[in-house]
C-alpha cells in the first residue's frame, strides 16, 4: 500500500537559507542574517549586541544564498518535473515589513511571494508557508528585543493579516513559527532573544515562548476568518526521548525531555497550559505574565495539523556518567549505541520517525504532516555536475518505509511529507553549502564562490519515482 489519495510530496526551504538578495526590493535585515560564517551559529548573547556589526569582514552565507530571489522560476520548474504536489517555503517577514514596525507594507516584497506563489500553481503545486522561519526584523530585535516583548504580537498579528488577506486563494496551508521548541535551544537564532548579564534567561524565554504561542493563536484566528478554507499548522523539531536503560529514572528522564518539546504543542493543539509545565516554571521561578484573555484565545484558536521536523531520535539518561552525547539539530543528546550516524554526527534511526509519529498521533488526534526530514552530506560532483548519491536515497528510502508503515499498519493520519533542503541550500547550523540535503545540486562552496548552475542529482530521479507511484515504489 502507498498513500493516500491527494497526499503532498514535495520539499522544503526557508527565506533565508535560499532566497539571498537580503537587501533587495526594500527587504530589511534580519537576526538570521547577521550571524556570519566561522562563528557559533546558535550564539547565547548577553549583554550587547556589538558583535553582530553586519558591516564587518566576515562572510555572511545569507546575502546571496542561492540566488533563490532571482532564480525561483527556474527552482520551480524542477521541483514540477520532479511532481512535487506541494512546495514549502517561508516568507521573509522583513521583505514585507522591512523594519517589522511600520504602518504599511512593502508592496515589492508582497509582490514577490504573489509571483511565486502563481509560478507553483502554474504547476499545480499547493504552496505550505512557514510565515517566520526563525527570522524577526533586526529593528525588533533591537528596539524591542524581539520576542520578550509583548508588542512584538500586534506586529506579527499585522503582518500576518496583510499575507493571509493578499494571499487568499493562493495559500491554504501556513505554519506559524518553524520549530517553536527551539527558542530554548538558539534563542537568537531561532527568537532574535538577547539577555541581560543578571537575567534568569528561562524566565525571558518562556515569556517570549507565551508571546509566540499568543501570536500563533491569534494568526489562527485571522487565517479562519480571513479564509474559511486556510489550515494552520504548528511546528515542532521533533524526535521521540528514548530512555538510555530500563531504569526507572532513566524513563522518567525521557518523559521530562519529551515533554520539554510536547508544551509547546500542547498549548498550540490542546489549547491550554499543561498542568507538568505550569508546576515546573513554578519550580524553576518563572512567572509568565499573562493578559486576562490570553487563556481563552489558547483555547479557542487551536492548530488544525502538527507538523514536524524529524533528523533523529534522542535519547536520556539519569546518569551523569553517560555523557558522550550527539549533535542532533542544534539538540545535544546522550549517544545512541545501537544508531549510526551521519557526516555531522546526526543520529540515523527510521524506526525513531515512526515511533515519533505514533507518539504525535497518540497525544493530539489531528492530522500529521513531516515537513523536514533528511540527510545532510557531503557531495562530490562529477565534471557535468552529477552526484551520484545512493547515501541520500539510502536515508530517505528508509525513513519513508517507516513513514509508510506509521501510516499503513499503526493507522497515522498524514497529509503529507517535504523533504528538507529539496535543493541544495546554506546550512542553519554551520552557515555552509558543504552540507548538501538536496535532490538538485547548486555550484556554490562555503565562501561564496561557484556559477550557482542547478543540476540533477541521482536522488532527482528517484524521488520523481517515489512520488509518481504514491510511494508505492521505495
Ligand atoms: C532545522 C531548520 C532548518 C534546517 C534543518 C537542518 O532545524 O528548521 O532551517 O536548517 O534544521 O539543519 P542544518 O542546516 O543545520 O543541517
Amino acid at each position: 500500500m502507498g498513500f493516500k489519495k491527494g497526499f503532498l510530496w514535495g520539499g522544503a526551504t526557508a527565506a533565508n537559507q535560499v532566497e539571498g538578495g537580503y537587501n533587495t526590493a526594500g527587504r530589511g535585515l534580519a537576526n538570521v542574517d547577521v550571524v556570519p560564517i566561522g562563528v557559533d551559529r546558535f550564539p547565547i548573547i548577553t549583554g550587547q549586541m556589538k558583535h553582530f556589526n553586519f558591516d564587518s569582514q566576515h562572510f555572511y552565507p545569507a546575502k546571496e544564498a542561492i540566488d533563490m530571489y532571482h532564480r525561483y522560476k527556474e527552482d520551480i520548474a524542477l521541483f514540477a518535473e520532479m511532481g512535487f504536489t506541494t512546495y514549502r517555503l517561508s516568507i521573509a517577514w522583513s521583505r514585507i515589513f522591512p523594519m517589522g514596525d511600520e504602518k504599511e507594507p512593502n508592496e515589492e516584497g508582497l509582490q514577490y511571494y504573489e509571483d511565486l506563489f502563481k509560478e507553483c500553481h502554474k504547476y499545480g503545486i499547493e504552496p505550505l508557508v512557514t510565515i517566520t522561519h526563525f527570522d524577526c526584523p533586526m529593528h525588533l530585535v533591537e528596539k524591542y528585543g524581539a520576542w520578550r516583548s509583548r508588542e512584538m504580537i500586534g506586529f506579527y498579528e499585522k503582518f500576518c493579516d496583510v499575507i493571509f488577506r493578499r494571499y487568499k486563494g493562493l495559500v491554504k496551508y501556513w505554519l506559524t513559527f518553524n520549530e517553536i521548541n527551539m527558542i530554548l535551544h538558539a534563542p537568537f537564532m531561532g527568537a532574535g532573544l538577547f539577555f541581560e548579564e543578571w537575567e534568569n534567561q528561562e524566565q525571558v524565554k518562556y515569556q517570549a515562548a507565551h508571546h509566540e504561542l499568543i501570536a500563533s493563536a491569534v494568526a489562527t484566528r485571522i487565517a479562519h476568518k480571513v479564509d474559511p478554507e486556510n489550515q494552520i499548522g504548528c511546528m515542532l523539531a521533533a524526535g521521540q526521548y528514548y530512555a538510555y536503560t530500563c531504569k526507572p529514572e532513566d524513563v522518567f528522564k525521557a518523559l521530562e525531555a519529551d515533554r520539554e518539546n510536547y508544551f509547546f504543542i500542547d498549548v498550540q493543539s490542546r489549547g491550554e497550559y499543561p498542568a507538568y509545565a505550569l508546576k515546573k516554571l513554578e519550580r524553576e521561578g518563572v512567572t509568565i505574565q499573562m493578559e486576562d484573555s490570553d487563556l481563552e484565545l489558547l483555547k479557542e484558536h487551536t492548530v488544525d495539523f502538527i507538523s514536524f521536523s524529524y533528523y533523529s531520535s534522542r535519547v536520556a539518561s539519569s546518569d551523569s556518567k553517560i555523557n558522550e552525547t550527539t549533535a542532533e539539530n542544534i539538540f545535544a543528546s546522550v549517544k545512541n549505541p545501537y544508531l549510526e550516524e551521519s557526516e555531522w554526527g546526526w543520529q540515523i534511526d527510521p524506526l525513531g520517525l515512526r515511533i515519533t509519529m505514533n507518539s504525535l498521533n497518540d497525544r493530539y488526534q489531528k492530522p500529521l504532516f513531516i515537513v523536514e526530514n533528511g540527510l545532510g552530506a557531503i557531495d562530490e560532483p562529477d565534471e557535468n555536475g552529477y552526484v551520484v548519491d545512493d547515501y541520500r536515497i539510502e536515508y530517505l528510502s528508509a525513513h519513508l518505509k517507516a513513514m509508510k508503515d506509521a501510516v499503513n499498519l499503526d493507522g497515522v493520519d498524514l497529509m503529507g511529507y517535504t523533504s528538507w533542503g529539496c535543493i541544495d541550500l546554506v546550512s542553519a547550523g554551520t552557515g555552509e553549502m558543504t552540507k548538501r540535503y538536496g535532490f538538485i545540486y547548486v555550484d556554490r562552496d562555503d565562501q561564496g564562490n561557484g556559477t550557482l548552475t542547478r543540476s540533477k542529482k541521482k536522488s532527482f530521479n528517484w524521488y520523481k519515482k517515489v512520488i509518481k507511484t504514491n510511494g508505492e515504489d521505495l
